[in-house]
């Protein structure tokens, strides 16, 4: 039998929501906060036991019902020759892309810098628990570039990147299919060495119009989910902060699209094709609070589960590092056993 994850993905529907947390392993478990006393993020990423090991502690510590590979967005540009650098305050890439005209110019691909991941694939398939799904994932281009042109996060608004759009779109257009083209390998290597899903994240799909996020990004999202799927794994796009921009994606792009917090499920109902599953979206902040106020939001979901809309369970983004692990399963356990009305 397959997992619940993967027969929702294929449009089986079982008596629940599946139910998984994205930044679930790198974030509130205090089995991964033992690690990173010990190890670095990039001696977790890099070494294929412990980045299979950090993978799997959700599966075995939550009950989750897929694990998420324990890598990140930026390996692509550290990839193309932007050296990756994780300091106190996040990822930082110290010669970020300044040439307007030629921007490509100083970069040199080596694409043997994503082995790594490929042999951590391995691990987690050798060692995964039956009827894990392990999903694989990748940074869209929009937030990708963000990070190689602002070099850091900088409160996520990335000033340089919007205006480098503006002012050199043209340029910007190469830049955007040397990541697309890189991203599309990385995809369909990772569905060769056996993940079960793909998640593309584009994190920052909010910092432009939408019209012209449209423009410059939806061929280059849709050229790498098509690229994972026609490799042989269902596919999850989520444009956070594309607003109604969602109701222009369409089935030949993506299988699932994930809903941010800001809007609801049931509005993204009505917005989105009926034959994409959605994927979504408590707001994370929620889990500050106490299981009171937890169940009484999980409980608002109980009217979208009731359209039949296909649908996988998760946050509107990330766990945030000091969100209560106690929250987090209460939340997982009440999504399992609330009655959904499905069966
Ligand atoms: O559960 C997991 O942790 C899974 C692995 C994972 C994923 C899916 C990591 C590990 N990062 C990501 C995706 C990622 N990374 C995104 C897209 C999703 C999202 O928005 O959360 C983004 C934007 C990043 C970039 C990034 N990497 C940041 C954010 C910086 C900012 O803009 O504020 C940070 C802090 C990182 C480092 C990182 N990635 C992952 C971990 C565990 C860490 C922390 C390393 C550390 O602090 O030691």
């Amino acid at each position: 039998m397959d997992s619940i994850f993967t027969d929702m993905l294929k449009g089986v529907k079982r008596e629940r929501p599946p139910v998984w947390f994205m930044r679930q392993a790198g974030r509130v478990l205090p089995s991964y906060q033992k690690l990173k006393s010990q190890y670095s993020f990039i001696e977790m990423m890099e070494d294929q036991k412990l980045a299979a090991q950090v993978t799997l502690l959700p599966i075995h510590d939550l009950a989750v019902d897929a694990a998420i590979l324990f890598s990140d967005i930026l390996v692509i540009p550290d990839a193309m020759g932007m050296k990756l650098d994780f300091t106190d305050k996040g990822p930082v890439f110290d010669n970020p892309i300044t040439d307007c005209e030629n921007p490509l110019a100083n970069l040199k691909t080596d694409k043997t810098r994503l082995d790594h991941i490929y042999r951590a694939i391995d691990e987690i398939v050798k060692t995964r628990p039956k009827n894990t799904p392990l999903i694989g994932f990748c940074g869209a281009p929009l937030t990708v570039l963000c990070y190689m042109i602002d070099g850091r996060s900088t409160n996520h608004v990335f000033p340089k990147t919007v205006k480098y759009l503006y002012e050199n779109k043209e340029q910007a257009k190469q830049l955007i299919d040397a990541i697309t083209e890189l991203s599309i390998e990385y995809a369909v290597t990772q569905v060769e060495h056996g993940i079960n899903a793909f998640q593309l994240f584009e994190t920052h799909a909010g910092l432009i119009p939408s019209e012209l996020y449209e423009e410059l990004f939806f061929p280059a999202c849709k050229k790498i989910l098509n690229a994972a799927r026609e490799a042989g794994v269902p596919v999850i796009y989520f444009p956070k902060g594309l607003g109604t921009g969602i109701s222009r994606i369409t089935k030949d792009m993506t299988d699932f699209i994930s809903i941010d917090w800001q809007m609801s499920m049931m509005d993204a109902h009505k917005l989105v094709d009926p034959e994409l599953g959605l994927q979504g979206n408590l707001d994370p902040r929620v889990l500050w609070t106490d299981k009171k106020s937890i169940e009484a939001e999980l409980t608002k979901l109980n009217e979208f589960a009731s359209t039949g809309r296909k649908w996988i369970f998760n946050l509107g983004h990330g766990l945030l590092p000091d969100i209560p692990v106690e929250n987090v399963q209460f939340a997982i356990d009440w999504i399992k056993q609330n009655d959904w009305g499905w069966k």
